[in-house]
């Protein structure tokens, strides 16, 4: 059971964001007072990381990771989930820069954390009251298509698997085995979740609206898509004889 007094931690993960990142992370503070922010930025060039310095100099609430090189939103996640694990976060939600994920969702998110009832919460733009933009066939066959496929494959009862608005109790993120993830990009999302439900995770899914991004471009390409597709069937395969853990091992 999460105590009134839980540590929350938002990860903003940047490459090239530097439109977004100063807007989002007030957004962030006014909406959830309590929350800490921690940027990973992967030497963006347009100076998201200096940036990003200059706020967490200026406000106690908000932490900076740099990396060296763009290595994909899977290997910054990693790095930033073990820096919070390391400061003995309770709670850490994942959250575009682009104000994809819009911030008013973030008490919903975290709600079933608070009250106990659920790991790991998915935003989701496909259970009732979700939505997504006027996207074209790809990018709808990659988001939709790639959550079915995962699904069906994977034997997740869950209709957003691809979403990247995530909010974890860190129990789960100390169960996962972080150094076995081998998703680099976006088929972390996946992977992720998968891993949390062999580990007995409970999971909920709640509503969330996906928006356009604000400003700055998109990093999404098709070896993203090549990257979800064999990742699903290599997990199918590596797994195919585990059985689901009924619940966490660490749990209180
Ligand atoms: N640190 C880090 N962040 C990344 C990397 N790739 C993407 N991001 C961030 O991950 C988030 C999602 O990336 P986007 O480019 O918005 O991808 P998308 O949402 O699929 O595409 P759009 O709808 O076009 O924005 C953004 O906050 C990016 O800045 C990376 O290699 N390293
Ligand atoms: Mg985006």
């Amino acid at each position: 059971m999460q105590s009134a007094t839980a540590s929350i931690w938002i990860i903003i993960p940047t490459y090239n964001e530097r439109e977004n990142v100063g807007p989002i992370a007030d957004a962030i503070l006014a909406t959830v007072a309590d929350a800490h922010i921690l940027i990973v930025d992967d030497g963006s060039p347009d100076g998201t990381g200096g940036l990003a310095d200059e706020m967490a100099r200026t406000n106690d609430a908000i932490a900076v990771l740099h990396r060296q090189t763009k290595q994909g939103l899977g290997r910054a996640y990693v790095a930033a989930f073990r820096e919070l694990l390391a400061r003995d976060a309770d709670i850490v939600v994942q959250i575009d820069a682009d104000f994809s994920h819009p911030v008013r969702f973030l008490p919903s998110l975290l709600e079933p954390l608070r009250a106990g009832q659920a790991d790991l919460v998915l935003g989701s733009r496909y259970v009732k009251g979700g939505h997504i933009p006027r996207w074209n066939v790809l990018r709808r066959l990659i988001s939709r298509g790639g959550s079915i496929f995962a699904g069906v494959v994977l034997l997740m009862p869950y209709k957003d698997l691809t979403g990247g608005f995530k909010a974890w109790r860190a129990t789960v993120l100390r169960e996962i085995d972080l150094d076995r993830l081998h998703a680099g990009g976006y088929a972390f999302q996946i992977e992720t979740t998968f891993r949390a439900r062999l580990a007995g995770a409970r999971i909920v899914e709640v509503p969330i609206t996906f928006e356009e991004r604000r400003a700055g471009t998109s990093k999404m390409s098709m070896t993203i898509f090549t990257e979800a597709l064999r990742l699903v069937l290599a997990l199918r395969l590596t797994t195919l004889f585990r059985r689901r853990r009924r619940t966490l091992s660490t749990d209180a």
